[in-house]
């Protein structure tokens, strides 16, 4: 297993011994911050908070801005002087932030000019929030601290030092507590044995810092290794392609849409710099693995994590890759199906997906702890099979099983057929409530531009695809599919909505 010294601080960890002048993060505009500076930088900011701002180790300091150098700096001052940093996503509204700032007993709060309007209006009760980025004097910048190195706060190894918030597909959100050694410990498995990065990586991707599937691909992955990452504040499919030709990416971060979508922008671009392109947040469609490996020659690296294991626990690299499954637990972690009661269910057969590893979950005050980790193993919540020579298929997420007229039928085996189709560019599969079946399914789709509308066309083809009973009684046509911030589909409101 993984051992790491009684006391650790993994800010310290992260920024230690990297050539100064090797490049640590660089912007869209040919900004490059060097270690060096990055480490100045950070030093400044946590002298500013513990001097000026009277942060104290314990405190939680909530992070809110887009994806720049200068957030990911915030991110480690926060941990350097042994304070919590509690991640939020740039999309988050008012009532949302209040709601998270409760929960986490935030006091103090470092945001980006341009993400402070919500923050101010969330009016969370003794909150001091001090604004980076802007003109103001008392911008967190321009704060009078010494410029001298900053001894980190000797954290103990399992102290927290982030609360991260579920994105939760419904519900109250619920913070997850990591500890300094959880934080190296998504570097030094998944990382390390499935990534492989080499210093002259340079990382970039679109989930944004307040999401752990950013801030362990773009952050804490990439130092880790010595290597750099390309911090994007716009980092959609249109973005993505020129930032990767231009900026000679070699590691990318994107969900299974992302991949799709730039399927159809891929010509006029150089990518061959590329080496390595993970595929989280959502399952991937063996349709899009496929297209996207006969396009580019790139095996994508898909891989399973979670907001309460911080990042991903199965996956598989190079030749292990296989197409269609989700790969085998990443060193250090173990991973099972089992039935409702935790009794192991046989190979072949679905169940619920148990694993256990270095990092578990820990929700904030949250009785629903007792629901996710349950006889020391976590309960993520996806329907999974786990095949005889130890690959583990993703089915479904556990609730978003359709079962219609006694038949069980797994969402995303349709949606992957319907990916097939040329005209479909998106789409989520559901069962919708019906009297006489239980459930009937339902295909939403969101097709390519100019392409008709042709419920009976996709029938006919979804035909030649698939067992009678899993094809979709209903198709509903949409411009886009309801997503929350960080991306993942919201399934539940095309079940209940008549069309989202
Ligand atoms: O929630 C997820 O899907 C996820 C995926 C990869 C890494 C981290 C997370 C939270």
């Amino acid at each position: 297993g993984l051992r790491y010294p009684e006391r650790l601080n993994a800010a310290a960890e992260l920024l230690a011994g990297t050539d100064p002048v090797r490049p640590a993060f660089r912007t869209a505009d040919g900004g490059v911050w060097t270690y060096g500076e990055l480490r100045t930088r950070v030093d400044r900011i946590a002298h500013a908070l513990t001097s000026r701002l009277g942060v104290v180790p314990g405190n939680r300091v909530l992070l809110r801005g887009p994806t720049t150098p200068w957030l990911a700096a915030c991110w480690l001052a926060v941990l350097k002087a042994g304070a919590v940093a509690v991640t939020v996503l740039a999309q988050q509204r008012p009532h949302e932030l209040r709601t998270m700032c409760g929960i986490a007993r935030v006091g103090h709060a470092l945001c980006d000019v341009r993400a402070a309007d919500d923050l101010v209006k969330a009016g969370v009760p003794g909150l001091r929030v001090t604004i980076y980025g802007g003109d103001g004097p008392d911008d967190l910048l321009r704060l009078p601290a010494p410029e001298e190195p900053y001894p980190p706060v000797e954290t103990a190894a399992d102290d927290v030092a982030l609360i991260a918030f579920t994105s939760g597909t419904t519900g109250r959100p619920k913070g997850c507590m990591h500890f300094h050694r959880d934080v190296l410990a998504i570097a030094d498995t998944f990382s390390r044995h499935v990534l492989r990065p080499r210093p002259g990586d340079v990382f970039a991707g679109s989930p944004p810092l307040g999401f752990t599937f950013g801030l362990g691909g773009l952050v804490v992955f990439p130092l880790r290794a010595g290597a750099s990452a390309l911090l994007l504040e716009q980092a959609g499919p249109r973005q993505l392609l020129p930032a990767i030709a231009e900026h000679r990416v070699s590691v990318l971060f994107t969900a299974p849409t992302a991949y799709r979508a730039m399927l159809d922008e891929l010509n006029g671009y150089d990518i061959a710099s590329l080496r390595r392109c993970v595929s989280a947040g959502e399952n991937l469609p063996a349709a899009t693995w496929r297209a996207w490996h006969e396009r580019t020659g790139l095996r994508i690296i898909n891989g399973i994590g979670a907001t309460e294991l911080l990042h991903i626990f199965i996956s598989a690299a190079d030749d292990r890759i296989r197409p269609g499954t989700t790969g085998v637990p990443v060193p250090g972690w173990q991973a099972r199906v089992q039935d409702a009661q935790g009794r192991p269910v046989p190979d072949g057969e679905p169940g619920l997906l148990a694993v256990r590893g270095p990092v578990g979950c820990r929700y904030l005050a949250d009785p629903r702890q007792r629901e996710y980790v349950q006889g020391g193993w976590n309960i993520t919540g996806d329907t999974y099979v786990r095949e005889p020579d130890g690959y583990f298929r993703y089915v479904a997420r556990a609730d978003d099983m359709i079962i219609s007229a006694g038949y069980n039928i797994a969402g995303p085996e349709v949606e992957d057929a319907l990916l097939r189709h040329p005209d479909v560019v998106e789409t989520a599969v559901v069962g919708r409530p019906d009297e006489a079946r239980g459930q009937v399914v339902a295909a939403y789709a969101v097709l390519r531009p100019g392409a008709r509308r042709d419920p009976e066309g996709l029938r006919a083809f979804l035909k030649a695809e698939l067992a009678p009973y899993k094809c979709p009684r209903e198709f509903v046509f949409l411009d886009a599919l309801p997503r929350t911030a960080t991306g993942k589909l919201q399934r539940f409101r095309l079940r209940t909505e008549p069309t989202a």
